[in-house]
C-alpha cells in the first residue's frame, strides 16, 4: 500500500509557515498545492515548500488535484466554506482552530462531512505539547491518585497582536482563540464539563474584544477545574506560550511550572522532572513550544490517514472544546452559570 498521502494547503498566512514546515518533516506527507487568496502568497509559500502548484481560488484546487487530504490554515469566518467544499469533494478536511465562529456553523461542518462519509479533524495542537503529553501520563499512572481539583492557566502579557495583527480586530478575542486551547487541555486532563461560569474583561484599549477571561467550571467527575487566560498580565516571568497546570489529586498533586518543569508531590517525597519541547530549525524560537508540537499532531494526522482510522482529534471531539468556548461568552454576558449538554449530531 502506498503510504505516501498527498495534500494541500490553503491559506498561506504566518501561521501556515510553520504548520506547513511541521508537515515537511514528515516524508510520507506530500505537499502537492497551495492556495491563497493573494497571489503574492500563495508563490511564495509554493516555492519555499516545494509545492508543484499554487491556486488562488479553492474551488480550482479541489477540481485540479487529486488529494487525499486538505490543511485549512485560514481565518475562522472561513472554514465553513472550505470544510464543506472540501467534503463536497470528498476529501479529508484538518481544519485550523477555532473550529467556527460559533456553536451552529461548528455542527454544520460536522453534519456536512459525516454526510459525505469523510474524515473532519481539528488542528488543535496545544494538547500535544511534550510536558503535557507527561502531565497526563503522570496522572494516569494514578501516582497522585483521584484528581479532584485543576487549574489551568494562560496568563502572559507577549505582544500577540504584533504578528497576529486580526486578533486586535475579532470581538471575541481570549475565549476563542487561547481558550480553545486551554479548555481542550482542561478536557483532555480532566474530562468533559457539567457547567462552567465565566468572566470576562477588556484591559487593553487598543484591542476590540477580551484579553482577559476566567472560568469556574464543575466536570463530570465532580472536579473542580479553574480556567485563567490573559494576554494583560504584566508578571515576574513571563510564561509565554505555556499553559502551567496544576492537578490536585487524592495522593498527591502534579503541577507544571514555567520552563517545562513538573513536580509531582505526595505525602512522603516532591519529584521533579524536566519535559522540554524539541527545537526544529525551522521554528519561531518565540513560539517553539507550541510550534514543534504540531509534528507530533500531524503525525497522527498522517497515520490516521495511512491506517484508515480517526485521528484523536476529530471535529466531534472538538465539538465539546468548541461547547466550553461558546458557553463561557454566553455566561460571561448572562452573568449565569450555563450548563453542557450532550452534543447531537
Ligand atoms: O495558536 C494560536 O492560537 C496562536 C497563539 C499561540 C499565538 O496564540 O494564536
Amino acid at each position: 500500500m502506498n503510504k505516501t498521502k498527498r495534500f494541500a494547503v490553503i491559506g498561506c498566512g504566518f501561521w501556515a509557515q510553520y504548520q506547513i514546515a511541521a508537515w515537511k518533516e514528515l516524508p510520507e506527507a506530500e505537499l502537492i498545492a497551495v492556495c491563497d487568496q493573494d497571489c503574492r502568497k500563495a508563490i511564495q509559500t509554493a516555492e519555499k515548500f516545494g509545492a508543484k502548484r499554487y491556486y488562488t481560488d479553492a474551488r480550482q484546487l479541489f477540481e485540479n488535484e487529486y488529494l487525499d487530504y486538505v490543511d485549512i490554515i485560514t481565518n475562522v469566518e472561513t472554514h465553513a466554506e472550505f470544510v464543506k467544499m472540501a467534503a463536497e469533494f470528498g476529501v479529508a478536511a484538518i481544519c485550523q482552530k477555532p473550529l467556527a465562529p460559533d456553536l451552529e456553523t461548528a455542527k454544520a461542518m460536522v453534519q456536512a462531512c459525516n454526510k459525505a462519509e469523510v474524515p473532519l479533524f481539528v488542528h488543535e495542537n496545544f494538547r500535544w505539547q511534550a510536558p503535557i503529553r507527561k502531565v497526563k501520563e503522570i496522572m494516569q499512572s494514578g501516582k497522585v491518585g483521584e484528581v479532584f481539583k485543576g487549574k489551568v492557566a494562560f496568563v502572559s502579557a507577549f505582544p500577540v497582536f504584533d504578528n497576529q495583527p486580526f486578533l486586535a480586530e475579532i470581538d471575541k478575542f481570549i475565549i476563542a482563540d487561547i481558550g480553545s486551547h486551554v479548555l481542550d487541555i482542561a478536557r483532555y486532563l480532566m474530562g468533559e464539563v457539567d457547567n462552567l461560569r465565566c468572566l470576562t474583561r477588556r484591559v487593553n484599549p487598543k484591542i476590540k474584544g477580551e484579553d482577559v477571561a476566567t472560568l469556574l467550571m464543575e466536570m463530570r467527575s465532580g472536579a473542580h477545574c479553574l480556567v485563567e487566560m490573559s494576554y494583560a498580565s504584566i508578571l515576574e516571568k513571563e510564561a509565554f506560550p505555556q499553559t502551567l497546570i496544576l492537578l490536585e489529586g487524592s495522593k498527591g498533586s502534579i503541577r507544571l511550572e514555567h520552563d517545562y518543569v513538573i513536580k509531582v508531590s505526595s505525602e512522603k517525597e516532591v519529584e521533579m522532572i524536566r519535559v522540554a519541547p524539541p527545537v526544529y530549525d525551522w521554528v519561531n524560537l518565540d513560539y517553539n513550544l507550541v510550534q514543534s508540537c504540531m509534528v507530533e499532531l500531524n503525525g497522527d494526522f498522517l497515520k490516521a490517514f495511512q491506517e484508515g482510522r480517526l485521528a484523536e482529534i476529530t471535529g466531534t471531539d472538538n465539538y465539546r472544546t468548541m461547547q466550553l468556548v461558546y458557553a463561557g461568552y454566553e455566561s460571561a454576558k448572562s452573568g449565569k452559570v450555563v450548563k453542557i449538554n450532550e452534543p447531537e449530531f
